[in-house]
């Protein structure tokens, strides 16, 4: 299954010393000029751009002088403004303000990896296999890129998708993770087919519980045993009509580090569900028992705990739909207004497999609220874009706070939904800063 070349054959390495890696492909687009320890010889040498002739006398893990100093950010090739929380595996958000598209360009999408991404930028996609098979698979079946593209209808929509640990830096007590902020979030146009499609011609037998991606990225330890994440959803929510495998974004075949050439989507839920570089289906007759499935990961306590609570694994509960949420994209925080002008502020708005019902806005710290004109999708589970013309009493320091509602009536929490362990599920009002003078 591990068909793929992945960045560990390049990369030699101790992973557990190396805390930075460059990448030595144009592929492998994580760049710091500032480090390359751990990096193979290959890998040191595409960067410097020069053979090193005394090489076998380099002591393992320096730094090459000529880098050491540098102090250039690192850089994600294709994308634009992103700030990065990990690059290894690669994890970058979004700034909120660059998230104003109507839908989400692929250089402003974040980024969010558990492994080392596979390199399949040389491959042929139209060769791409895909297995469907599992306990509750009545024909199990292997198809390619091109045969799914031949034999099943194409669909094309707009889905949002985001991070279960979207928001975890605003817990207290911390958890442990990328610290998200607002930016694990985006709402791009995918092509594909549907799941339910694919499902049904390999027949889903009356007993199947669960369907489950497997892809070809890398452990972080490189052991070819393991899998970084193999996660899954309920039978029903693979069925749904929205529920596709996808290869195209925004009428592009899939970035590299977004799955090329196919990936698993299923929106509303944690983005961890939507398997990228998708290898293989499983229709389980159980729960799907995949990396990432069980313990503490992308589960919450099915009952409200104490923060910084001790939680029994038995005791935590699957995240399935995330909740209501919403954006703030237009003004950036900090941005000095005029008292004279109103101030036309803007954003988007979503609420998992749910629709979002009304946006308000606040300029009182939640005080008072202002019915913000909202949009419907463009279809289900693509987000809602919100507006709203906002004057202000005076100069003076303010604060633009969003809140979304969904249908059932469930609203945005003002500061902080309720603590969870691992960090999971906060849905907060965005808020940002208004500077108001003359
Ligand atoms: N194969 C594979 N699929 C994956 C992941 C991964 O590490 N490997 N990460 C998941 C998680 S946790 C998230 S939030 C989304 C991120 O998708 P993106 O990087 O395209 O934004 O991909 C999901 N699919
Ligand atoms: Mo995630």
């Amino acid at each position: 299954m591990k068909d793929v070349r992945g960045i560990h054959e390049v990369y030699r390495g101790d992973p557990e010393t190396a805390d930075r890696l460059v990448w030595g492909r144009e592929s492998h687009p994580v760049t710091r000029r500032g480090f390359l320890r751990g990096a193979g010889l290959a890998t040191m040498t595409t960067a410097l751009g020069a053979s090193i002739p005394f090489a076998e006398f380099m002591p393992g893990g320096l730094i090459p002088a000529a880098y050491a100093q540098a102090e250039e950010p690192f850089s994600i090739a294709g994308k634009d403004g992103l700030l990065i929380l990990n690059d290894r595996p690669i994890n970058a958000e979004t700034p909120a303000h660059l998230l104003d598209d109507a839908i989400t360009p692929a250089k402003r999408l974040f980024v969010r990896n558990n492994g080392i991404p596979p390199v399949t930028d040389d491959i042929d996609p139209l060769e791409w296999v895909l297995d469907v098979e599992g306990e509750s698979c009545e024909r199990p079946k292997s198809m390619t890129l091109a045969e799914i593209q031949d034999r099943f209808k194409h669909q094309t929509l707009q889905l949002h998708i985001e991070c279960g640990g979207n928001g975890r830096s605003e817990f207290y007590p911390p958890a442990k993770g990328n610290q998200w902020t607002t930016g694990a979030i985006a709402c791009p146009e995918w092509t594909g087919v549907r799941l339910r499609d694919i499902l049904e011609d390999c027949g889903i037998a009356d007993d199947a519980v669960y369907v489950a991606y497997e892809a070809v990225d890398t452990h972080l330890s490189g052991d070819p045993t393991k899998q970084p994440i193999s996660r899954g959803v309920p039978v029903w929510k693979a069925l749904e009509s929205e529920s596709m495998i996808v290869w195209a974004m925004n009428g592009e075949p899939l970035p590299p580090l977004h799955g090329y050439p196919l990936r698993m989507l299923c929106a509303g839920w944690p983005a961890s569900v939507s398997g990228k570089w998708l290898r293989r289906l499983l229709v389980r007759d159980r729960v799907h028992d995949g990396a990432k499935m069980a313990g503490q990961s992308y589960r919450v306590p099915c009952k409200a705990v104490a923060p910084g609570s001790t939680v029994a694994d038995e005791d935590m509960c699957i995240i399935e739909s995330m909740p209501v949420k919403s954006l703030i994209t237009y003004p950036k925080s900090g941005m000095q207004h005029s008292l004279a002008d109103s101030l036309a502020v803007r954003g988007h708005a979503w609420a998992g497999d749910r629709q979002v019902r009304r946006l308000y806005t606040s300029i009182d710290f939640g005080a008072t609220w202002q019915r913000a004109k909202l949009q419907r999708p463009a279809n289900r589970l693509a987000w809602q874009h919100w507006s709203s013309d906002i004057g202000f009493p005076g100069q003076g320091y303010y604060e633009v706070w969003a809140r979304a509602i969904d249908d059932r009536g469930v609203s945005q929490p003002m500061l902080l939904p309720g603590w969870n362990p691992r960090g999971y599920l906060n849905n907060a009002c965005h808020r940002i800063a208004v500077m108001v003078g003359a």
